[in-house]
C-alpha cells in the first residue's frame, strides 16, 4: 500500500518542483507514495469563487472563510486520515512528529495563505503545525518539508537505512563533520584522525565533534 499524501492548497502549481524532485519524484514514480493535490476553490460556491474575506472585529488582511475548505476537506479526505493545519500559530513541527506521522497510511496538510483561517476551521482537524519561528506567506512550503520528512522515513524511499538513524535529530546531537578527497583544499586538511584507520578513535572523534557542534550551535538541544 502506497503512503498517501493529500495537500488543500490554493496554488497547486507549487507542488510541481517537488514532484519532479529525485527522491520524491522517485517515490511516486514507484508508488512509495502518492500525492493528490485539492484547490478548496473549487468548492466555492458563489459567482466569484470567493475563498477569503474580511475579518469580523476589523483589521489587516483577509481571513480564509471555513466554508469551502472544510466542504473540500471532507470530500476529498479518507475516513480516519490525520487532518493537519499549518500554521505559523501551531505547534512545532519536529523530527519526532514526522518519525510518528510516518507511521500512519497517510496525512493530509492543509495549507493556509493570507492573514490566517477562520478559527472554527480548527474544529476540524487533528493538529496544526508550524516548522518554525518565523513567517511564510503560505503554508505551501512548510507542506514540501514536511512531506519531504515523512517521505525520507517510509521504507524504500531512501536506499541506505542506516543513513537515517546516524542523523542529525535521531538522537538529539548534531551531525559530525564529514569529509572526502581532497585531502588538502586550499590548505584546509582533513584531521589525521579520519585518515589513521582506527575506526574505535574515530568513533571517539566523531561523538566528541557532534557534542561540541551541538554546544556551539544548538544548546537548546543539549539542555532537553
Ligand atoms: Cl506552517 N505556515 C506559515 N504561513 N508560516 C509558517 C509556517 C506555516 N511555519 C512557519 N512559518
Amino acid at each position: 500500500m502506497s503512503y498517501r499524501f493529500d495537500v488543500l492548497t490554493l496554488f497547486p502549481a507549487l507542488f510541481d518542483g517537488l514532484r519532479h524532485e529525485s527522491l520524491i519524484g522517485k517515490a511516486l514514480e514507484s508508488q512509495t507514495i502518492t500525492l493528490e493535490l485539492h484547490n478548496w476553490r473549487a468548492f466555492a460556491t458563489d459567482r466569484h469563487s470567493t475563498v477569503d474575506d474580511a475579518p469580523f472585529g476589523g483589521g489587516a488582511g483577509l481571513v480564509i472563510k471555513p466554508d469551502p475548505l472544510v466542504h473540500c476537506l471532507r470530500a476529498v479526505v479518507p475516513a480516519g486520515a490525520r487532518t493537519i493545519l499549518l500554521s505559523p500559530s501551531g505547534r512545532r513541527f519536529e523530527q519526532k512528529l514526522a518519525q510518528e506521522w510516518a507511521q500512519l497510511p497517510g496525512i493530509t496538510l492543509i495549507c493556509g495563505r493570507y492573514e490566517g483561517f477562520d478559527h472554527r476551521v480548527e474544529a476540524h482537524v487533528d493538529d496544526v503545525v508550524s516548522i518554525g519561528d518565523f513567517v511564510l506567506n503560505g503554508g505551501e512550503v512548510a507542506a514540501m518539508a514536511i512531506i519531504e520528512a515523512v517521505a525520507r522515513l517510509l521504507p524504500g524511499v531512501i536506499g541506505n537505512a542506516a543513513s537515517l538513524t546516524e542523523e542529525s535529530f535521531a538522537d538529539g546531537l548534531l551531525e559530525y563533520p564529514q569529509y572526502t578527497r581532497p585531502r588538502d583544499f586550499e590548505g584546509q586538511t582533513v584531521p589525521d584522525v579520519l585518515l589513521s584507520g582506527n575506526h574505535a578513535e574515530i568513533a571517539k572523534w566523531r561523538l566528541a565533534q557532534r557534542i561540541a557542534r551541538t554546544r556551539a550551535m544548538r544548546p537548546d538541544l543539549l539542555k532537553a
